[in-house]
Parts: C-alpha cells; structure tokens; sequence
C-alpha cells in the first residue's frame, strides 16, 4: 500500500493518543483503565493489582527458578552463535561492536522460549490484567553482554507500537524474564512508577523504515529532559534487579529504559508482550506502512486459558 492510501486511513480513525505529528511534546491524559481484570480472575491478589494500577508495573523476584530457566540460558547462547540465526531480519546488532544486541520473534524460532513465553504462571497474569483472552504481539531477547552491551534509552513502548505499528489502545503489557542475576550494576530494567497514567506526546515526524534505526538506538518517541525530569521527581524510579528466573510485568505506557553494562557479566532477558484480542492492530497513526511481522504480529492467534490449578503465583 502506498504512503497516500495510509494517509487516507489516518484522517477518518480517531487518534486518542496522536505524537510525532510534528508538534512539541506535551501529556496528554490516559483515556484507558491500567488493569480491566479483578481479583478473581487470577492469580494476583487485591494489593498486588493494586500496585500494578498505580506503579504500572510488578516485580517479582525468583518467580521461576533455575530449573525452568536453564534450559533456555543454553538454547538462547546456541543461537548467538549461529550464523543461521544472525544473519535473520529478527536479529539486531549493536551499533558499535556487532554483537547481537536483540533477537526478535524469538517464540518463533526456539521451542523453549516458545513455551517459556505461554507458561501458565505467565499466561493467567496477562489475562487477569488484560481483562481478557491475550495474544503474543512481540517477543525478544536483550542480550546486553558484558563490556559492551548498549543502553536503551527512556520510552514507552505503546508510543511507539501506537505511532509505528497502529496499536490503537494501551490494553497491552510486557514481562520480561531474567536469565541472567540482574544486579544495579549490569544495566537492569529501570522505570517511572506512576508515568503510565499519562502519555506523553512526542515531538518530531517519522522518517519511513525508522525501526532500523530506532532498534540500535532510539532518538524518536523518547522525552525530552524536562517532562522526564517531572516524571522522575513525581513518581521516583525503581530497578528491577533479582536471580535469574525473576519477572516483572509492566504497563506498555510506563516509562522506562536500561544503562549500558560494561561489568563482566551479562544481563539477558526475555520479553514477551501480551496484547488483549479486543485491542487488534490498525494501519500505523503515522500514516507510513507497518513495520514488519516480525515486531508486531497482526494475527491475534489466542492463548488457551490456563487451567485454574496452575496459576499459583509464587
Ligand atoms: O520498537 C519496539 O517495538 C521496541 N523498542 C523498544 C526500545 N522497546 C520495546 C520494543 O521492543
Ligand atoms: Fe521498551
């Protein structure tokens, strides 16, 4: 489809949450609820929605243990070193050493992630605070190796999903897995509790095909230094550190980033973002085509429900 035919799309839908349209930043409210589930729907109690409501994210530390995640740790470094993987359009390098910064679809391409990714632990979270049956939207490993694992810098995710790839409503939420100890030193996942209740606006206009570069280093759809600095001194910041096998879950809005990790030891995590099928992808709100399947799945292609015995959450 050409750029004129998205155009013409994007005049008639309403945008609830336009950015990059070549204004200045500037919050605009949530018009979305952050958890449509309740209580007994799933395996999180009333306090720990609750926080997930107003921090926008939940972190628990060894969720999984070893046992789960060892056998992933070994497939996942089997696949760094296969050419056959690398040279993939999933996998993305790091823009100074070349190491291989992120791979995604990774559910797709490994049978351990791909289970990992629809663990019933997992799964009845997703659709306790979905509200919903859920679907898998985007996975990934960060690899960020030791030395010279980049940073990524303060976003939020549905900025971008929204902007890029048509994600029409903040009904989404990532969870990121641990397979490595996440320490304050080897550039853990950090966020802005309580950023997720407004969006922020972005200034500037995107350029075509700007997840080829956004993927290595993004520059468009992060805040700029003031509304960052309001952010961070309303709401704090908070890291996620813990054992291999620990899980946070957050909401797609909630501000967030990583520091690069020149320490010794790797911090890899998988992530897996979960989608509510009532919430399925339009054209892109910027007008340009949608970035490929292997970031954004369009097909929402359901995950069962898991069966009640086995959605105890620690
Ligand atoms: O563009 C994306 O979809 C991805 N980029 C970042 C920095 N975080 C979320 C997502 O995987
Ligand atoms: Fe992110």
């Amino acid at each position: 489809m050409t750029a004129i035919a998205h155009n013409a799309k994007r005049t008639t839908a309403r945008d609830l949450y336009p950015s990059r349209t070549g204004g200045d930043y500037r919050l605009l409210p949530r018009r979305d609820p952050v958890a449509c589930g309740s209580p007994a729907d799933g395996p999180l109690d009333e306090a720990s929605l609750d926080r997930y409501v107003r921090d926008g994210s939940l972190h628990l530390p060894g969720f999984f243990g070893q046992d789960a995640i060892a056998p992933l740790i070994e497939e996942l470094e089997c696949m760094r070193d296969d050419a056959a993987i690398t040279r993939r359009e999933e996998a993305i390098t790091e823009p100074g050493s070349g190491a291989l910064r992120s791979l995604f679809a990774v559910h797709l391409l490994d049978c351990a992630t791909a289970e990992l990714c629809r663990h019933p632990r997992i799964v009845s979270v997703a659709r306790q605070i979905l509200g919903s049956a859920a679907y898998i939207l985007q996975s990934r490993i960060n690899y960020k190796p030791g030395f010279h694992g980049r940073e990524f810098f303060w976003h939020s995710d549905f900025e971008t999903w929204h902007v890029e790839d048509g994600l029409p409503r903040m009904r989404t939420l990532s969870c990121s897995i641990s397979l490595t100890e996440n320490t304050a030193m080897n550039g853990p996942l950090m966020l802005v509790p309580g950023s997720h209740h407004s969006f922020l606006s972005c200034a500037g206009e995107t350029p075509e095909e700007n997840y080829k570069r956004s993927l290595k280093r993004q520059d468009l759809g992060v805040p700029d230094p003031a509304h960052l600095e309001r952010m961070v001194e309303d709401g704090g910041l908070v890291n996620a550190t813990g054992p291999a096998g620990s899980v946070t879950f957050f909401d797609c809005n909630v501000m967030h980033g990583s520091g690069s990790n020149i320490t010794p030891w790797p911090r890899s995590n998988v992530f897996v973002v979960f989608n509510s099928v009532e919430n399925p992808l339009s054209a892109p709100f910027n007008g340009l085509a949608p970035r490929p399947e292997f970031l954004a799945h369009r097909k929402a292609v359901d995950i069962p429900a898991p069966a009640r015995r086995e959605v105890t959450l620690l």
